[in-house]
């Protein structure tokens, strides 16, 4: 019988890659497996209870939010918090930063940001949603931390990661050191290792992107997606197009498949839809982990400054090959 390895074992023997961490950034993924496992369990009754449905109140994007995001950015603020190794929290939900002040977390050296349940609008209709999740090291020795230790370039992660809830339940993540992901296993609540060493094929025949918004595209976009659509049997074309509107699951898919993600400009998106600090660096950083790529079209994302908590980006994003081909067509259009 092959041995079960739960993350709370697999962070702990990992703690050695790190000879300068005293453990404090273990008990911070350990911190976020607990309230994931939580959320989990909401995400997963939500259509029998009556927790589905708008709360009432807008974020700060101007878009309607769903109970569960609610839920989920108050489960994880809570579990850094009590966990007391965070000492500020930037998610997607809130327009400022959290401070954790509690005299527990006061000298904590990490900032967590996170997007507690990113595609939320996919939650009534039974469509997997995710919750991603980055780690940086605070900028300042002491005193209070504030939003300069936030503002961090993607290069500067210490961790990152993305839970998705799906027909199973997984956490994937990287320190820098690879790509591991873990399922949950519900009959012991724990999620175990299931997918070590995760890495992204270096090309792929799925292409992933709201063509719905073709005529709002660059021209190299619509080049791009030409060229996916022409035959060609050396590299495999024309691909398929698969594209949920999930982030969380789109890269999921195209990670263990191979494949490439965009979310371009539009013209009513001119800098991008997605977020640069809680969607797009996270998965950006795992991706590159893998063995994979990501840019805005012309630059590596992971390289570019962070100026607003709340900044957006177009990301070209999945396997390497890919990715240069179609930064290739963008050179054009930027
Ligand atoms: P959200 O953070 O408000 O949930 O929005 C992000 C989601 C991503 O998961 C997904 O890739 C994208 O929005 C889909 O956008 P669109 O519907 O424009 O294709
Ligand atoms: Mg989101």
């Amino acid at each position: 019988m092959t041995k079960t390895i739960t993350l709370g074992q697999f962070i702990i023997e990992r703690q050695a890659d790190f000879p300068y961490a005293k453990g404090e950034l273990s008990r911070l993924l350990r911190d976020i497996g607990i309230a994931a496992k939580i959320v989990n369990r909401e995400v997963n009754k939500a259509g029998l209870m009556d927790i589905l449905g708008q709360a009432g109140s807008t974020n700060i994007q101007g878009e309607s939010q769903q109970k569960l995001d609610v839920y989920a950015d108050q489960q994880f603020i809570a579990a850094l918090k009590s966990g007391g190794e965070c000492c500020i929290v930037a998610s997607e939900e809130n327009e400022e930063i959290i401070r954790l002040d509690s005299d527990i977390s006061k000298n904590a050296k990490y900032i967590v940001a996170i997007d507690p349940l990113d595609g939320s609008s996919n939650i009534d209709v039974n469509v997997p949603v995710g919750t991603i999740f980055s780690i940086y090291r605070r900028r300042t020795a002491s005193g209070p931390a504030t939003l300069h230790d936030v503002l961090q370039k993607g290069t500067e992660q210490v961790a990152a990661g993305y839970i998705i809830y799906g027909s199973s339940t997984m956490l994937v993540y990287t320190t820098g050191k690879g790509v591991n992901g873990f399922t949950l296993d519900p009959s012991i609540g724990e999620f175990c290792l299931s997918h070590p060493n995760l890495k992204i094929p270096e090309t792929g025949t799925l292409y992933s992107i709201n063509e719905g918004n073709y005529v709002h595209f660059p021209q190299g976009v619509k080049d791009y997606i030409k060229y996916c659509q022409v035959e060609d049997a050396a590299t495999r074309r024309p691909y398929a197009s698969r594209y949920i509107g999930s982030m969380v699951a789109d890269i999921h898919r195209n990670l263990i498949k191979g494949g490439i993600f965009i979310y371009p400009v539009t013209s009513s998106a001119p800098n991008g839809k997605l977020r640069l600090v809680y969607e797009c660096n996270p998965m950006a950083f795992i991706i590159e982990q893998a063995g994979g790529k990501a840019t805005n079209g012309s630059s590596r994302i992971l390289d570019l400054d962070v100026y607003e908590l709340h900044q957006r980006a177009p990301i070209f994003i999945g396997s390497k090959a890919m990715v240069s081909v179609a930064e290739q067509f963008m050179q054009n259009t930027y």
